[in-house]
């Protein structure tokens, strides 16, 4: 059993200068996993139903709490505002989410369902609708504050379909004023995240389809707004951890939104695809923070909802796999790496890189939730309790199951 292999754990830091440091590291990583991911997704074809959703913001919160209470470094999670407050601000939340064992994480507004958004949000060339739009984020900096959130999570779904629909440079123009009037209404407690994505829902161009334009817009907006980096949102052929290199030397990395792809923005689970490139932006973090001599201020938060895995069980899994690949990037030797870098031993250095990603750290992920008071295994733990096909139970005898029409 990989997790419970204490000697391997001892091998791998008795190797180390820096053991402790790694261990810390460990105790401290903190990933904010997201309320819409313990809810019931689909594809654009259909929804799926699973017996164990959660089906309202209690249980969202229970979920997050359960994932919390294995994982033991989920300590908050992330709120979409129109799916957990149909009803607006809900101080009872604050409240329960503590009961649950965690804290409420990134307030995400929601300008992308409205039939006013059909042409998009603060990119839309209706003014009405871009006043809606502003008016939500207003609103969302206003339940952040309620909330005692540190993020305001922005993802627009803005673009056109077709060449010639609307002017680019123009709804650049209106999305910089309407990032400003919102960021004016921030709390300096709070930082605004900018979101980017290459493509989908619009297919010709999207308003903030790359780093650059999320840079440049938070940039202007102020000092308080930062880019969010989602892993699946990205060409195949793009190097990420280039642009978290950049983003981190220009102290304009606020976050990130985890989850993994094969094709497009596909949501699957961390490093089910590509834990390499993982890896490396862990990797490109590690080697920032250890030459600056502290921690960057980073939101690592997951951005799933699958729909073919049990929800609960693929957010362990995310987290698992995320607390795996950071162990391998502080396991990284960056003097031996500096020094076969400096001499251009190029298979050295990669060798040394390399080396460290293709060290199984389960050993030492289970020696630190040892540590923590924490069974070794976390997702094996959950599995075996019960969980799910009790909650499943309780949730289809007190909800019942959704006939297909309310997946229409
Ligand atoms: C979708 C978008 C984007 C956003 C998320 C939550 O592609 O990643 O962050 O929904 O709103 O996945
Ligand atoms: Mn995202
Ligand atoms: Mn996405």
């Amino acid at each position: 059993m990989p997790y419970t292999d204490a000697a391997a754990a001892k091998k791998l830091l008795d190797a180390r200068p820096n053991a402790d440091a790694i261990v810390t590291a460990l105790k401290n990583l903190a990933i904010e996993t997201p309320s819409w991911g313990y809810a019931d997704t689909g594809t654009r074809f259909g929804k799926f139903h699973q017996p164990a959703c959660a089906r309202t913001m209690k249980e969202k919160l229970e979920d997050a709490g359960v994932v919390h209470k294995y994982a033991g470094i989920c300590p908050t999670v992330a709120t979409h505002v129109l799916w957990d407050f149909p009803n607006g601000p809900d101080a009872t939340v604050i409240d329960y989410a503590k009961k649950c064992g965690i804290e409420i994480g990134a307030i995400n507004p929601n300008v992308f369902q409205d039939q006013c958004y059909k042409f998009g949000s603060f990119g839309n060339p209706n003014e009405t609708s871009r006043k809606q739009a502003v008016q939500h984020c207003l609103d969302c900096v206003e339940l952040g504050k309620t909330m005692q959130s540190k993020y305001l999570s922005l993802w627009f779904a803005d673009g056109t379909n077709y060449p010639g629909q609307d002017s680019i440079r123009a709804r650049k123009h209106r999305f910089t004023e309407a990032l400003k009037k919102v960021y004016a209404a921030m709390p300096t407690s709070m930082t605004m995240l900018i979101e980017y994505k290459p493509f989908e829902p619009a297919f010709y161009h999207t308003d903030i389809a790359d780093w650059g334009m999320a840079y440049i817009f938070a940039k202007q907006a102020g000092p308080n707004a930062k880019v969010l980096v989602d892993t699946g949102h990205h060409y195949l052929s793009q190097n990420i951890e280039q642009i978290v290199a950049w983003l981190l030397d220009e102290d304009m990395l606020g976050g990130f939104h985890f989850n993994d792809r094969r094709y497009a923005d596909d949501d699957l689970t961390l490093g089910s695809i590509d834990p390499y490139q993982i890896f490396r932006i862990f990797n490109e973090i590690i080697s920032f923070e250890q030459e600056r001599g502290k921690p960057a201020t980073i939101a690592y938060m997951v951005d799933q909802s699958h729909c073919i895995k049990p929800k609960i069980e693929a957010m362990l899994q995310t987290v698992d796999i995320t607390h795996q690949l950071f162990a391998k990037a502080l396991l990284v030797d960056r003097k031996a790496l500096r020094d076969a870098q400096a001499r251009t031993d190029v298979v050295g250095a990669e060798e040394t890189l390399r080396g460290a990603f293709l060290t199984d750290t389960r050993p030492l992920i289970g020696y630190v939730r040892q540590q923590m008071g924490l069974a070794p295994d976390a997702l094996a733990e959950y599995r075996t309790s019960g969980h799910e096909a009790r909650i499943a139970k309780e949730r289809e005898a007190q909800h019942g199951s959704p006939s297909d029409a309310a997946y229409a």
